[in-house]
């Protein structure tokens, strides 16, 4: 790929995770990118984790989408901006007039940058004149948007990562930091070292990476965190630990919250209920109510839940009871998912919020938004959520759906509906900046964004910091931002207001509206004002550094909020909520007896669409796994190692199964990230049910009953090839990228002895292909075939296919194709299956950054007789980049000492 070689270094923000770390990325003369951490950047001081460091290798344009296109006939082909877009305006305006503005959708994307947001936002609700416009926020941050503007007026999140520093006592309930929150782990890591007397309580059904800093793991009963923090109010209230000062002049509703905290009983109750042990809830009680300097940060394990809102009250009652809220290292901590899910939010991007944090449902401030945005029409009510939006679709409500920088075929619950909805859907507009997505599968018209470090603007992290994602890449091909793209589309259909030539001139539209009528008139003051940033020319906003709103004032920021117990409802106060513990929507039975936990792994960034291009990303979990108890295992006739078929009453999926992962029996635990492109039959969207909490809307992906089976097949076997193949003959197959080769599992049902060619049918190769750099072995009756194809000496494929679990370690195969071309020893080696020398097999990556694997590992603790992560550190570089890999290798210190003790 060639890059426009600007040879400055380019200060932007990391485009994954809701930390925002700063990135220092460079593009050399020659073209090559590389990306290291800014140490002027408060929020990560010059840290990346792996996904983060790995940018520079995943924004190579092969599998770009970079001009637009049309699907006509089942076909797609390639169209001009202006077809693709009149196509899109066109078809938007006939449906309005047609079946009016509710017919039409927008869904979009906590991975869209603020000026992105709010012109999408600004079309739907002030243009178009309809709420239907939510966000993949919708299955991420929703249950805490409403927690907090139920508790707080406003969406508002109070604390900032110094206080995750500061506590004396820390609680991450629901949170996998170690993987998900990487930088800011490690933050945590180091001020626990530097302060051994911090506590740190971890909240989740599995024992997580997470755990390795865990002064206590409560274990909990998934779906049972109501009753843990009402449990932990009504003790608090019985040992009087709380602030009745603060209560009292800044609390509305304690008294209801008591009544029905009181509902999850006695603290052994609760110890039944969540399935914990008495004494450790006991620990953790008595911790949390003498520790003032208390954080509870909470993430997905809270927030996608059928009561998600109602835990995320649960835990800020028990904040507001003790007055620990937005002082120093104290107050309930929403981490987010997206880079930009708070900018999102800022907005309004939700189908029930407005724009700058007005309320669609509150007159005075639809007026003021419409007066602001001198727009034709304002939508009065709040839109469909996510779930319900794709019923609509489904049901023919809704007949035109533009998506934007969101994959819901692969990330909605019952991914299968999601699917059904589109194809009935008259209009299917895709914004992505990759071809190969499941979406993209199913719509008529995609157009190609830029991508990061090619497009300019703001996204807002977890601690309300504000800052520039800057351009370094010239636009490829035909690619165009999506601001520029939504605005070009609302003028075609008219509209007034859309005539921006630069992301500085929304950004300081966005920021005028939040100072518009705040506070005065009668206003309801609100929080989010940014009316310090209104005014920036393209130079100033180019200059930006990273800042917390509120920004009221030209140079101002803001760490921390709320701390003077003044709060956005209109009496000032907070409002504790009642939160009476209530089931999970589906429970496992006889049929379905296990319950579906989902989530991520620490090396691929949901589906794969850009961490999945990185070789060095791919190593650490190459498969999609199931993890379970290993009774449950045996109960259900399962092997580790073998493939399991995992089933709920929406959907089914395949995986290969594995045991620890640290959970207790009768849960289930899978990675999110495959897709129809990855994998055969492993979109574990399509088991998760639809339920959604009441209040926000969330889906509950944490909780689906399920039963799991074996998946009969006669063979496994895995394809290294330079060339991506067909896999017909396959009954199951994923895919991972590696350097310079796709490597294939697969697994068959037909025994492979039938069918003479069928080897070389695996790896598409006809008749008339060249015979002469064939290399195979077949021991049928064995039941073990492997085969090689060189082209040249090079190798161009292999293939490995056993009736057992024994087939060789891929890593030092994958070292072949790095090689121009194969010696004499190398070929025996391919043929008998077995690395020339054992030290060239690593074994599983555990350390993405040094590629260092377990087997490494394991040899630096036996024989050279490391003893602590820092001495396996100094002998293999493992763990001495971003970190993230402690975890791993101290429990592998750990088994270590333990097998020796035995
Ligand atoms: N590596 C990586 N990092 C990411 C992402 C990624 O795709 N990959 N995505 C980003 C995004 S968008 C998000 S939203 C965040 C998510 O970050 P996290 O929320 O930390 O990650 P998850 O793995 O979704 O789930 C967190 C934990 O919730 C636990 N859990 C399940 N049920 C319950 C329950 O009932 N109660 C409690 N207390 N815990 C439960 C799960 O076992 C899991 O370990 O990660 C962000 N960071
Ligand atoms: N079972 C289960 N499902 C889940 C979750 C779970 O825990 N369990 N978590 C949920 C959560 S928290 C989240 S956040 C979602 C995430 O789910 P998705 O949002 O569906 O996942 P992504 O792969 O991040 O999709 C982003 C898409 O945008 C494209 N893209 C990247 N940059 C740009 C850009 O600049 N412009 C445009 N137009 N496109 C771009 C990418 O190529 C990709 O196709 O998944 C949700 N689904
Ligand atoms: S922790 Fe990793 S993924 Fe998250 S912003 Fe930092 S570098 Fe990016
Ligand atoms: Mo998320």
């Amino acid at each position: 790929m060639k890059l426009s070689a600007i040879p400055t270094t380019v200060k932007t923000t990391c485009p994954y995770c809701g930390v925002g770390c700063g990135v220092d990325a460079r593009v050399g003369a020659d073209g090559a990118l590389s990306i290291a951490g800014d140490a002027s950047h408060p929020a990560s001081q010059g840290r990346l984790c792996v996904k983060g460091a790995a940018l520079g290798e995943t924004g190579g344009l092969q599998g770009r989408l970079l001009a637009p296109m049309l699907r006509e006939d089942g076909m797609l082909r390639e169209a001009s901006w202006d077809e693709a877009l009149d196509r899109v305006a066109g078809g938007f305006a006939r449906i309005i007039d047609e079946h009016g503005p509710d017919a039409v959708a927008l869904y979009v994307s906590g991975q869209l940058l603020t000026e992105d947001y709010y012109i999408a936002n600004k079309f739907m609700k002030g243009y178009v004149g309809s709420a239907n416009i939510d966000t993949n926020s919708r299955l991420c941050m929703s249950s805490a948007v409403a927690g907090h503007k139920r508790a707080f007026g406003e969406d508002i999140v109070p604390g900032c990562y110094e206080d995750l520093e500061l506590a004396d006592l820390l609680v991450l309930v629901g949170s996998n930091a170690a993987w998900c929150h990487p930088t800011l782990y490690q933050r945590i890591v180091r001020a626990k070292e530097a302060r051994p007397r911090m506590q740190v309580v971890v909240v989740d059904p599995r024992r997580t990476a997470t755990c390795d800093i865990a002064d206590l793991h409560l274990p909990i009963k998934p779906g049972t965190d109501v009753w843990l923090f009402d449990g932990l109010l009504a003790h608090l209230a019985a040992q009087q630990a709380g602030d009745a000062g603060f209560v009292h002049a800044h609390t509305e509703g304690l008294a209801d919250a008591l009544d029905a905290a009181g509902k999850a009983g006695s603290i052994l109750d609760v110890a039944r209920a969540c399935r914990i042990d008495p004494q450790l809830l006991q620990r953790f009680y008595a911790l949390f109510a003498r520790t003032e300097k208390t954080v509870t940060a909470f993430t997905m394990g809270v927030n996608q839940s059928s009561s998600g809102a109602d835990k995320v009250n649960a835990i800020i009652n028990c904040h507001l009871f003790t007055g620990r809220i937005g002082k120093p290292g104290m107050g309930p901590f929403s981490l987010t998912g997206q880079p930009n899910a708070m900018g999102g939010r800022e907005v309004g991007g939700l189908a029930n919020m407005l724009a700058a944090h007005m309320d669609l449902e509150d007159a005075d401030q639809r007026n003021a938004v419409q007066a602001f945005w001198a727009s034709p029409r304002m939508a009065d009510k709040p839109g469909l959520k996510a779930v319900d939006l794709f019923r609509a679709i489904e049901e023919g409500r809704i007949k035109a759906v533009w998506i934007m920088a969101t994959n819901p075929l692969v990330s909605l619950p019952d991914a299968e509906q999601a699917r059904r909805a589109l194809e009935r859907c008259e209009l299917v507009v895709a914004s992505d900046i990759v071809l190969g997505t499941d979406t993209n599968a199913a719509a008529h018209v995609l157009l190609p964004a830029l991508g990061w470090g090619e497009k300019d603007g703001t996204v807002t992290n977890s601690e309300r910091c504000i800052s520039r994602q800057r351009a370094f890449l010239a636009a490829p091909g035909g690619a165009r931002a999506d601001w520029d793209i939504v605005c070009d589309v609302a003028r075609r259909m008219g509209f007034a207001g859309f005539d921006f030539m630069a992301p500085h001139q929304i950004f300081d539209e966005h920021a005028r509206l939040s100072t518009w009528r705040n506070g005065t008139n009668g206003g309801r003051r609100r929080l989010f004002d940014i009316g310090g940033l209104a005014g920036m020319t393209r130079a100033d906003y180019d200059a930006l550094e990273p800042v917390q709103w509120p920004v009221r004032v030209p140079g101002g920021s803001t760490a921390r909020l709320l701390g003077d117990g003044r709060f956005a409802h209109p009496d000032g106060k907070a409002r504790f909520v009642p939160t009476a513990p209530r089931l999970p929507a589906h429970l496992p039975d006889d049929e379905f007896p296990l319950v579906l936990n989902t989530g991520r792994v620490r090396d691929q960034w949901h589906t794969m669409t850009r961490t999945g291009r990185a070789p060095r990303l791919a190593e650490h979990v190459p498969e999609p796994f199931v993890d379970l108890h290993p009774q449950d295992a045996l109960l259900c006739g399962v092997k580790a190692g073998e493939l399991a078929r995992v089933t709920s009453r929406w959907g089914a999926v395949v995986a290969r199964v594995q045991h620890g992962g640290g959970i207790a029996r009768g849960s289930a635990f899978m990675p999110i990230h495959w897709s129809a492109q990855t994998a055969s039959d492993a979109r574990v969207g399509t088991v998760v049910n639809p339920a959604v909490d009441p209040v926000s809307g969330e889906p509950e992906f944490k909780h689906t009953p399920v039963r799991i089976e074996p998946f009969g097949v006669a063979w496994y076997g895995f394809i290294l090839s330079r060339a991506e193949l067909p896999l017909r003959e396959a009954a199951h197959w994923t895919r991972i990228q590696g350097s310079g080769f796709v490597r294939y599992e697969l697994a068959g049902r037909l025994p492979f002895a039938q069918s003479a060619d069928w080897t070389r049918a695996l790896l598409g190769l006809g008749e008339d292909d060249e015979d002469a750099d064939w290399i195979e072995v077949e021991d049928r009756s064995g039941g073990v075939v492997r085969a090689a194809h060189l082209v040249d000496g090079r190798i161009q494929a292999c293939l490995f296919v056993s009736q057992r679990q024994d087939l060789p370690a891929r890593a030092w195969l994958a070292s072949l194709f790095a090689q121009e071309a194969l010696t004499q020893a190398d070929r025996l080696a391919l043929l008998s299956g077995r690395a020339k020398a054992a030290a060239e097999d690593p074994g599983p990556t555990v350390c993405s950054c040094f590629g260092v694997g377990r087997k490494t590992i394991g040899i630096a603790i036996r024989q050279h007789g490391c003893r602590d992560a820092a001495a396996v550190t100094a002998c293999t570089k493992a763990g001495g980049n971003c970190g993230s890999c402690v975890p791993e290798i101290r429990a592998l210190l750990a088994e270590a000492a333990h097998i020796a003790e035995v």
